[in-house]
């Protein structure tokens, strides 16, 4: 299965991508971490995203492009994934269309994670007490947050129009959203 998830910082994309890898068998690719080991290894590429980063503004699209065709060229996706954090504009909607049918490997699902503001702050802030990442400053979050609605949110209306979305509850319990997840993907499970 391959599957897209969206949804803004802090509505649960790289949590339950980590559950969704288990149950479907399936790599979790996450941008975020991709570029996050990219930082802690401080490669050129690492060192250029760090800041970019931190303000909580967007890597560059072309950067973001190659680590993808890198990452999807790995054995490991033969039969799948689940992409968390990428794309977040038009330009990287159309840069995986293009991918993923130069690869053979169409999209099953995009499946967004709805959740209020006020709840997403207050979920980012608990991570940010838990794990001190930088970009989970309040001004930083806020600045995450604009960047969202601006320019990942159009995304969105892109996928409804290819028939492709799929809109889940992201208020609950961890169990309760995969459940929600999950129910939500079977049809397609079901074909294999
Ligand atoms: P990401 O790593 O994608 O960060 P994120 O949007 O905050 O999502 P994440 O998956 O980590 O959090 P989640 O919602 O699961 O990106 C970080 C930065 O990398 C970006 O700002 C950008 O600079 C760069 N970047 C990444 N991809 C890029 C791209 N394609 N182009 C350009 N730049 C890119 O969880 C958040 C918190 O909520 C956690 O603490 C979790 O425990 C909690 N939570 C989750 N579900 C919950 C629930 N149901 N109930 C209560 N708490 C819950």
């Amino acid at each position: 299965m391959r599957l897209v998830l969206l949804g803004p910082p802090g509505s649960g994309k790289g949590t339950q991508a980590a559950r969704l890898k288990e149950y479907l068998q399936v790599p979790h690719v996450s941008t975020g971490d991709l570029l996050r080991a990219e930082v802690a290894a401080g490669s050129p590429l690492g060192v250029q995203a760090k800041e970019v980063m931190a303000r909580g503004d967007f890597v560059s699209d072309e950067i973001l492009l190659g680590m993808l065709e890198d990452r999807l060229a790995r054995t490991d996706t033969a039969n799948g994934f689940i992409l968390d954090g990428y794309p977040r504009n038009q330009v990287q909607a159309d840069a995986l269309a293009t991918l993923l049918k130069k690869i053979g490997q169409p999209m099953d699902y995009a499946v967004q994670l709805e959740v209020p503001t006020d709840l997403l702050v207050d979920r980012i802030a608990g991570r940010a007490a838990e794990e001190g990442r930088a970009d989970d400053t309040p001004e930083v979050v806020r600045n995450r947050l604009d960047k969202y609605t601006s320019q990942t949110a159009p995304v969105i209306d892109y996928y409804r129009q290819q028939g492709q979305l799929t809109v889940v509850d992201g208020v609950g319990s961890l169990d309760e959203v995969f459940s929600r997840i999950i129910e939500a993907l079977s049809p397609a499970k079901e074909v294999g």
